[in-house]
């Protein structure tokens, strides 16, 4: 059940401000320019939770140039020196973990089961790793330098996870950053910057501008900024690789997915139906790589979804911070509609749609665990990211029919291959094109690990090596001894 203490601590620092937050910029909070403000609500419940501010151009502007006369300063700390302060990052988090943890929760609607296990480790692990890539910088990477300022968008699905992502890659490595997170989960992103400057992090290095996409908007155009990093949808994703084309701004990439979920006659029944309700139940579906079409052996095709059947009935879904729940709420009624939307056009296109019955909360923004069987290879649901709790399911005879249905996609982050035969896993898992593939599981996350697409989900990786030379900009330099004329 809900302890009604669970989010004191939440509910007395949002108090400790009023319920209102400026722009973090130059290590301290500040009302937008024009005095314009938005709501972050709580999905679950549809209660405001508190008013940020709509960032401006000028406010964009101003967070530039405080990021661009932090820089230098930051540069040259070394790779040691800043090391220490991304190690103090890591511990913060840790530090702070039940309250980034609740706050997460309300803000997003997932279940604190997963912002307590999954997202909130994650992000110190981020933080520790990459401190490990500043300790290297000055002798492994010595031929590289910062980008500069970089700005960097983030979506609303993993609010304080994609931050870590951007944040900590780029911080390390001697850049300084002007982060914009999503509108409807900016309180996360305020929360750790103010507490990574009570926990010592230069001024300026750090600047948080709150607002929707036109706050969005401005920053990718601002030619203060060395480089754009970007995740969320295919769509924005064009319009930003559009305006900065010719700029002279490095970019990457991280959009949508319709990842395949491909389960051979042989796969162990029992953990590949747990890998499905990982896929696509895990954050209520809303996630780039969530296993969303389901390829199963013809052979085996019945039964396992049978069985898939049984598992959805005992779902939970409810409040976030109700530790005993598998589901929690959806962003927005937006979303929802959406989703709701796409379903009823997988039905009108000839699926099946299985809901199982148990109950979801009345209020609030809520969608039941969803299964399409029978669904065509092209039609909308099986073509286009519903980005909600809706598996879509499809049946192959031949592996190589696996494939091409696996394939038969614009998009290219992820796929999940599931057999008892490693040989037929390791012979399929190389023909899928996709950034990253799991044999036996699905979305598995290592910060060593590169993370990211293919075509339309993307470029740039973000994790390990791949992803911390995506911060820096080769320097060759040569020299030559003064030479004596003979
Ligand atoms: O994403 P947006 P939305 C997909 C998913 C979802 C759909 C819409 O299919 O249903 O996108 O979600 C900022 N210039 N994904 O509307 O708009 C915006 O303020 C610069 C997949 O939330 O792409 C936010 O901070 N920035 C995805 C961020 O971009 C702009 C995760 C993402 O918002 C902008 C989220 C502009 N013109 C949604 N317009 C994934 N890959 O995980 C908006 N933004």
């Amino acid at each position: 059940g809900l302890a009604p203490e669970a989010d004191s601590n939440v509910r007395d620092w949002l108090k400790g401000h009023d319920a209102s937050f400026g722009h973090f910029i130059d290590g301290a909070f500040r009302p937008s320019k024009d005095g314009k403000t938005l709501s972050t609500r709580e999905p679950a419940t549809g209660d405001e939770l508190a008013k940020i501010a709509q960032g401006s151009a000028e406010d964009v502007d101003d967070a530039v140039a405080v990021a661009t006369k932090a820089q230098a300063s930051w540069e040259g700390l070394g790779g040691k020196g800043r090391a220490r302060h991304i190690y103090a990052l890591a511990r913060m988090v840790q530090r702070h973990a039940r309250l980034f943890a609740v706050l997460e929760a309300l803000d997003n609607g997932k279940p604190i089961r997963e912002t307590r296990d999954l997202d909130i480790p994650l992000v110190a692990r981020h933080f520790y790793h990459h401190a490990g890539w500043a300790e290297l910088q000055d002798t492994e990477l010595a031929d590289y330098k910062p980008i500069g300022v970089v700005g960097q968008i983030i979506p609303w699905n993993f609010p304080l996870l994609m931050l870590a992502w951007k944040v900590a890659p780029a911080l390390a490595l001697g850049n300084t950053v002007v982060l914009k997170p999503a509108e409807a989960t900016p309180l996360t992103a305020l929360l750790f910057a103010e507490l990574a400057a009570r926990s010592g992090l230069p001024a300026g290095v750090l600047n948080v501008v709150t607002g929707d996409g036109a706050t969005g908007a401005a920053l990718v155009k601002h030619d203060g900024v060395g480089k754009i990093a970007f995740t969320g949808s295919t769509e924005v994703g064009r319009i930003i690789r559009a305006e900065t084309a010719g700029s002279g701004k490095s970019l990457t990439l991280e959009l949508g997915g319709k990842s395949p979920f491909i389960v051979f006659d042989d796969a162990d029944m029992e953990s590949a139906v747990e890998g499905v309700v990982d896929a696509i139940w895990f954050n209520q579906g809303q996630v780039c790589c969530a296993g969303s079409r389901l390829l199963v052996h013809e052979g085996i095709h019945d039964r396992f979804i049978a069985r898939l059947k049984e598992r959805m009935n005992a779902l939970r879904v409810g409040h976030p911070l109700d530790k005993a729940i598998d589901m929690g709420a959806i962003i927005e009624q937006s979303q929802l509609e959406r989703i709701s939307a796409l379903v009823g056009k997988g039905v009108e296109e000839g699926a099946e749609a299985y809901v199982p019955d148990i109950q979801t909360p009345e209020n609030g923004c809520f969608y039941p665990p969803t299964l399409l069987t029978g669904v065509e290879p092209a039609s909308t649901v099986a073509t286009e990211e519903i980005f909600g709790p809706v598996m879509v399911a499809m049946s192959f005879r031949t592996p190589d029919e696996a494939v091409a249905l696996a394939n038969n996609t614009r998009y290219g982050l992820a796929a999940s291959v599931w057999s008892e035969n490693i040989s037929l896993a390791l012979d399929i898992a190389p023909q899928l094109k996709a950034g990253v593939v799991w044999v036996n599981a699905t979305n598995l996350f290592d910060a060593g690990v590169g993370f990211g697409g293919y075509r339309e989900s993307g470029y740039g990786r973000e994790g390990g090596l791949e992803g911390a030379y995506e911060y820096l900009k080769p320097n060759a330099w040569s020299a030559r001894k003064p030479r004596k004329p003979v």
